[in-house]
């Protein structure tokens, strides 16, 4: 095949996971906007490399005319979860989506890989918009925690490097970090609870500090520069407190103040 149809043929996948990645991004965002736990940590998209198509076509004997549809993960998407109890409510926001329509799944947490791999997966139909029309591909959707990731990352390179003929004292590290693994996101599951209280409680904080910058820039339109210096210090001596609830009632201070200065331009046309 000419390196141009290969391109041709990457394109779309291309698009798709630019979306997805979009998609999964905005999903974190939205959350965070709310101030509320987001289960996505991170996520990261790749077309598979033309070697890596044909290597594993030639690994499962795959025919040229079935590899889009055999080859399920040439669009791929990682979602890195910080627990493992998030990875189920990804999968379930994941199969309540319209868009992305689930071929099949692999719980590879349930039925842990004789390598030591854990992650879950999803291969999902997701239409693109192309000039030739709608294309519908697949993609497959790896969800794993940090842990999981930290140790298939390591591993995918070790697999790389030894070529499937890994030396045994190599293998046995792995499968005991594997272990190390396991309790790592069990003990970090065990005060998660503890985790997402502090981090949300930070994420409240950054989201009114964000509010009152943005309330000071709207005052600074319409209020005297010598008001909005003292404002300015007055936030200062607040945020210096750390404490949320002198925030919040500064918060609503502005607010009022704002009220104030509407009421009066109301009054005035
Ligand atoms: P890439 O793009 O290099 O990650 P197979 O390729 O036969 O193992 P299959 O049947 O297509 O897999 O599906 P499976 O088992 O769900 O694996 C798909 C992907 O999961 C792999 O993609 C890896 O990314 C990851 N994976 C599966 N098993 C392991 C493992 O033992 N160790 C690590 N580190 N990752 C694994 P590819 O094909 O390797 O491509």
């Amino acid at each position: 095949m000419e390196i141009q149809l290969w391109r041709n043929i990457l394109c779309p996948y291309e698009l798709a996971v630019k979306e997805l990645v979009l998609k999964f991004e905005h999903m974190i965002e939205e959350h965070r906007q709310n101030d509320m736990y987001s289960p996505i940590e991170q996520v990261s998209g790749r077309v598979k490399s033309v070697y890596s198509i044909l290597e594993k076509m030639q690994r499962k004997n795959i025919p040229m005319n079935r590899m889009e549809e055999d080859v399920e993960d040439i669009a791929g998407v990682r979602i890195i979860c910080q627990f493992e109890e998030d990875i189920e409510t990804v999968a379930s926001i994941i199969q309540n989506r319209d868009d992305m329509e689930i071929k099949s799944e692999k719980d590879y947490l349930k039925h842990i890989k004789q390598s030591g791999y854990r992650s879950y997966h999803l291969i999902i139909y997701y239409t693109v918009q192309t000039l030739d029309g709608p294309r519908k591909l697949q993609a497959e959707i790896q969800i794993r925690t940090m842990a999981m990731n930290f140790w298939a990352t390591i591993e995918h390179s070790l697999q790389y490097k030894y070529k499937g003929d890994m030396p045994p004292h190599v293998a046995e590290r792995l499968t005991r970090s594997a272990d190390a693994i396991i309790s790592l996101d069990r003990e970090m599951s065990s005060v998660r609870n503890e985790i997402i209280d502090a981090q949300n409680y930070s994420l409240m904080q950054a989201n009114i500090v964000k509010d009152i910058l943005l309330s000071i820039e709207n005052l600074y339109r319409v209020s005297n520069q010598r008001e909005v210096m003292k404002i300015q210090d007055e936030f200062l001596r607040v945020f210096n407190t750390k404490d949320i609830q002198q925030l919040e009632r500064f918060h609503r201070q502005l607010d009022i103040i704002a009220e104030g200065y509407r009421a009066q331009s109301v009054e005035a046309m």
